[in-house]
């Protein structure tokens, strides 16, 4: 069988990164086949989550997998947090939109979250350590929130730089 075609991911800052999903009115052939085109981007860039919004579809749905072994997929269609926890920490967070820059987030320890998976049946999911952090992380991007503005201004306005300087080269490449 073919391999599914890879989606281009937005780089920050892209200002559709910051575009606010809308629900998915129906789990349906086109969805399942974005499904299966996320999946296989979000493996082939070494990623452990990817929101649709990153891929330009700026519908609620989010794939991940934080399984060692690469084999777990996750699908969460329309999710929605029904409780995280008070207790939070901070961890460092990396974003297949932001290449190369990695920095602490501080994120609820626990969440319990209700979805649709990728047959469109609802699903609540407790999750807590990397899941928990992964999913708050796609969720933030479905709202259109990328996890450097949690970051001082100094540190967006060096990240921009950076991240400018390496589209210049790989230009000239
Ligand atoms: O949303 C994304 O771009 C995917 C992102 C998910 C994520 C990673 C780390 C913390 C929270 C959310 C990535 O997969 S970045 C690449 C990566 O695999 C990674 C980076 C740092 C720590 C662990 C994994
Ligand atoms: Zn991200």
């Amino acid at each position: 069988m073919n391999s599914p075609e890879l989606l281009p991911i937005l780089c920050y800052p892209d200002p559709r990164l910051h575009t606010v999903a809308q629900p998915v009115v129906a789990v349906d052939d086109r969805i399942r086949a974005l499904i299966v085109r996320m999946l296989a981007t979000m493996y082939d860039a070494n990623g452990i989550g990817l929101a649709a919004t990153q891929v330009d579809v700026h519908e609620r749905l989010i794939v991940i997998d934080v399984s060692e072994t690469r084999d777990q997929p996750m699908v969460l269609i329309n999710p929605e947090i029904e409780w995280a926890s008070d207790e939070k920490r901070k961890g460092e967070e990396g974003c297949l939109s932001v290449p190369g820059i990695y920095d602490g987030v501080e994120r609820s320890v626990a969440v319990r979250v209700r979805a649709l998976d990728g047959e469109g049946k609802s699903r609540v999911i407790e999750a807590e350590g990397m899941l928990a952090v992964c999913i708050q992380h796609e969720m933030d991007h479905l709202m259109g929130k990328v996890f450097v503005e949690y970051l001082s201004m100094l540190k967006r306005t060096r990240i921009k730089g950076k991240l400018a300087k390496a589209r210049r080269e790989a230009e000239r490449a």
